[in-house]
């Protein structure tokens, strides 16, 4: 029998000699009715409607049952899974944790002839990190709620619990807002590319956090600014700076294409660093109250990030002016602001405010100087878990500024608290993964691009660190993610089937 094949890797895991669990036609499911739905959906899916459980509310008719419980601990997000030949019983600290087992039993289901099985284990689990994020761009190419919510189950199932959202950047708003419609109006049509654009009403927005709290994952929307904003110029050309045309912009535009950015027009290239909002204007700063304020009234979850990244056009004193009234704007709306690590050399930024580090493993340009100053960190090191790089020379979609091309054993070999000295596990908040979507237009590209590298940041973000467990290993690794095809096949998710992993083949 195959080995036990957990992805992230669980806290510990025991296998036993004994013989596995059969999915008979009788299975039934027993215990939190919840967790009973999400489980009996995946069995079926993953054995291809072979095996259709009956969720029970216990009785005992006989037969073989699986058993799912909430059992509340002391550690948030944890969970148990127990299988023998008699069993599975299925235990979480909490309904998150119950749910993570939940998804642990579907990797955990095997092939054998003409039956399906769990293997026997004994695993205990629980994350390391409390954040563990996926970063989608939905504004270089917009992506309607159904690829939403399939990233979301994606996401889910690797026990990822926040999906940040990266509503708005130069090439368009795509977020509608009762207090300034305009900005769906005339800043959402397009994409980069000239490709179609698009936005999320409010319904479907609130549709999308709610989905996502039914997997256990936050949303944590992002206005990027004071950079990143042409958009908002042709709703408000009041708002809107000039365009900075610096050398790098030029380079951007003759190695990708797409005319210079231009006031009032539309932006469909890939330039980034020559927008910004009027600092020293305060209708940018009613501006600013208006939209974290109905993004607050909409977003039940902790956190608003308010970008602050590549703001290359803005002075430095202007900059640390803004970010400081746009982070106590934020603040005072009773959310803790999330910031790209620039934002660090901005003296008054509220303090709450968690940092996101997007510099390399080994930091460059002061990166980690400026990541320093914030109390908490999100890491996501854009030469190890950018899932818009290129994860091999010829990949037909990507980028490559992040050192070359992020192969899955680059993605995978990388160790939070080596990444910014003096940052520690207590500083570090968690991990995201993020997708930038300059080249990126379907849900089809999005899979081909995040699987498998996506797996290498959920086990970072989730696991124990590689020297405490002998699961952290890249060989062990490599062989787990190769035992997740026949799953993630069944799951409807392209995956590209990397030469580094050698993948298991279900008939
Ligand atoms: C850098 S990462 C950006 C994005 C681009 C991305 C492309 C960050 C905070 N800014 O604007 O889309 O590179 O990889």
């Amino acid at each position: 029998m195959t080995p036990p094949a957990v992805v992230p890797a669980p806290r510990t895991l025991a296998t036993g000699d004994g013989n596995p669990f059969v999915l008979s036609p009788s299975l039934r499911i027993a215990g939190d009715a919840e967790a009973a739905d999400v489980l009996a959906a995946l069995l079926a899916i993953r054995t291809r409607g072979d095996v259709a459980p009956r969720t029970t509310d216990g009785g005992s008719d006989g037969g073989p049952l699986i058993e799912l419980r909430v059992e509340p601990g002391e550690e948030r997000e944890g969970y148990r899974v127990t299988a023998d030949a008699a069993s599975v019983v299925v235990t979480g600290t909490d309904a998150a944790g119950l749910f993570y087992g939940v998804q642990t039993v579907g990797q955990l289901v095997r092939r054998n002839g003409d039956a399906w099985m769990v293997t026997a284990v004994a695993i205990e689990d629980a994350p390391r990190f409390a954040y563990r994020g996926v970063m989608l761009d939905v504004a270089r190419h917009f992506f309607g709620p159904d690829a939403i919510r399939a990233y979301i189950d994606r996401a889910a199932s690797l026990k990822f619990n926040a999906l940040h959202l990266h509503l708005t950047d130069d090439q368009g708003w795509r977020l509608a807002l009762k207090s300034r419609p305009e900005l769906t109006e005339h800043g959402s049509g397009t994409s980069v590319g000239g490709d179609p654009g698009g936005f999320y009403t409010r319904e479907e927005y609130r549709d999308i956090v709610a989905y996502a709290a039914s997997r256990h994952m936050i949303v944590v929307p992002e206005v990027d600014v004071p950079g990143h904003t042409h958009a908002v110029g042709l709703a408000y050309p009041e708002l809107a700076a000039a365009p900075v045309l610096t050398d790098d912009v030029r380079a951007a535009v003759a190695q990708f294409g797409g005319g210079l950015p231009t006031a009032g027009v539309p932006y469909d290239g890939f330039a980034v660093g020559f927008s910004s909002l009027e600092i020293q204007d305060e209708r940018t700063y009613d501006f600013l109250a208006d939209v974290f304020g109905e993004l607050a009234s909409l977003t039940p979850g902790p956190y608003l990030h308010l970008g602050g990244d590549e703001a290359l056009g803005t002075a430095p004193d202007d900059f640390a002016e803004f970010m400081r009234r746009a982070s106590a704007i934020v603040a005072d709306l009773g959310k803790t602001p999330i910031a790209w690590h620039e934002a660090g050399a901005a003296p008054g930024l509220d303090d709450a405010t968690v940092g996101q580090y997007w510099g390399f493993v080994t930091p460059t340009d002061g990166a980690d100087e400026k990541a320093r100053r914030f109390a908490q960190l999100i890491l996501s090191p854009a030469d190890a878990v950018y899932l818009d790089m290129k994860f091999a020379a010829d990949s037909p979609l990507g980028l490559t500024w992040a050192r070359g091309t992020t192969t899955l054993s680059r993605a995978y070999a990388w160790e939070p608290t080596d990444v910014v000295e003096g940052v520690d596990e207590d500083d570090i908040l968690g991990v995201e993964a993020p997708l930038w979507t300059e080249t990126i237009r379907t849900l089809g590209e999005i899979d081909g691009m995040a699987f498998p590298r996506i797996a290498a940041a959920a086990e970072i973000a989730w696991s124990p660190r590689a020297a405490a467990s002998g699961l952290r290993t890249w060989e062990s690794f490599r062989s787990r993610v190769g035992a997740l095809g026949p799953l993630w096949t069944s799951l409807g998710i392209r995956y590209t089937p990397l030469p580094e992993v050698e993948w298991s083949a279900e008939e």
